[in-house]
This record gives structure tokens, sequence and C-alpha cells, in this order.
């Protein structure tokens, strides 16, 4: 008699996907570190973001979309209206579950009107969204040896504001350094850290 045989499946585990999304202001490097964060040319840096654009990888271990979305400007030389809907847009194109919102900031200047112009754009993501907010310093390169913490206690209250908003959460990367894959894993080890113990599979 030919033995009946029970196949069983393994139920498929559900991959649980990170959605970072990239905000700030024009040319402020979201696009590069969207690359830098991927590791491959996903996002047209050097030109300028239209609209929201979603990428995804394998980053350490952690299964990311990326959303890179068009900066604002302090000059006018962007659609604030455009700015804000994409940027509503940019968080409906992230999967549901876990989000990340970094906000890139250059290490440059920050002035009030920086200041304010981040409240202004990220008003229309209501006051929730700060609590999944990093800042990332891009042009890590032009501290120059000064240490982040002393560059943030010269800028003052405008970015130092900011930071407190985002729980004081921050991380510094240059983008050229695309072979530096030691700012990537830092990165991806303060995701996992903020949300250790709800990204279960
Ligand atoms: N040295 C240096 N250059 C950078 C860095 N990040 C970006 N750049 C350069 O700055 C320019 C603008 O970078 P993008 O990544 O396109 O900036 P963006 O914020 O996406 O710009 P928009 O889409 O116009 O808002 C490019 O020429 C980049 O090569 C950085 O960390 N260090
Ligand atoms: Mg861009």
């Amino acid at each position: 008699m030919a033995e009946n045989r029970v196949t069983t499946y393994a139920s498929p585990r559900r991959v649980q996907v990170i959605g970072l999304v990239l905000l700030g202001r024009r040319l402020a490097g979201k696009s590069s570190l969207g690359n830098l964060i991927l590791g491959r040319n996903e996002f047209e840096a050097g030109k300028k973001t239209v609209g929201c654009v979603r990428r995804y990888g394998w980053v350490e271990g952690v299964r990311l979309a990326v959303v890179d979305s068009p900066g604002w400007s302090l000059f006018g030389l962007a659609d604030s209206t455009q700015v804000k809907r994409e940027i509503l847009h940019s968080v409906m194109l992230t999967p549901p579950g876990l989000q990340m919102f970094l906000l890139v900031i250059p290490v440059d200047s920050f002035s009030k009107r920086d200041g304010h112009a981040v409240e202004e754009y990220l008003s229309v993501l209501g006051d929730g969204f700060w609590s999944h907010s990093l800042v990332i310093f891009t042009w890590g390169g032009e501290l120059r040896g000064r240490t982040i913490e002393k560059h943030i206690e010269k800028k003052g209250e405008p970015l130092q504001g900011i930071l407190r908003r985002c729980g004081y959460r921050y991380h510094v990367v240059n983008n050229k350094w695309t072979e530096d894959k030691k700012q990537v894993i830092e990165l991806i080890n303060i995701f996992k850290q903020m949300y250790a113990g709800t990204s279960s599979t």
C-alpha cells in the first residue's frame, strides 16, 4: 500500500520593511544619502528632485524602502505647495509599519530661517512624526576634525530646537565617502535600536 504522504509547507515569513523618508531643504544631499544607504545609484543626485521616488534594498540584513522627496527652498526656488504635497505623498509611499523620517541637514549654516522652514514644511505631517525622526548631517567632511557636538553648540538655538524635536537623535555622514560602509552600518544600527522589540517578522 502506498504510503500516505503529508506535505507541509512552512508559512512564508513576512519580511518587515523599514520605510525611510528623506526630507530637507534643496541641495541638502537627500538623493545622495539615499544612494549612500542603498549602496548604489538609485536616485538622481546633483539634479533637482521634482517628485517622490521610492526604491527598495537590503542593507545589513534589513529590508528598506527608501523614499526620496523634493527639497524646499528658503529663496522661492521651489513651489512650496508642490513641495508640501510631495512631503505628504512621500509618507503614503512608505509601506505600512515601521517608518523613519530622516531630516537631512548639511553641516554648514543653519539659521533661524532654516529652523522656521523645517517647522513649516514638516507641519503637514502632524506632531506625531517627530518621535520617528532623526537628523542626518551631510557634508560631514566639512567638520574638519571638529566634533558634531561642538558644531551643534556653535549653531545655537535654531538647530538645537530642531534636534530637541527629534529627541536628540542624529548621525553624521559624508555622502561622497561611498566606500565608507561604517557610516551606513551605524545608521542601520540606530534604526534597529529605535525599533527593537517591534521589528518581528
Ligand atoms: N562633499 C559633499 N557633497 C555632497 C554631499 N551630499 C550631497 N553632495 C553634493 O551636493 C549636490 C546636491 O546633492 P543632492 O543629493 O542632489 O541633493 P538633494 O537634497 O537631493 O537636492 P534636491 O533634490 O535639489 O533637493 C550634489 O552635487 C552632491 O554630489 C556630502 O555629504 N558631501
Ligand atoms: Mg534630490
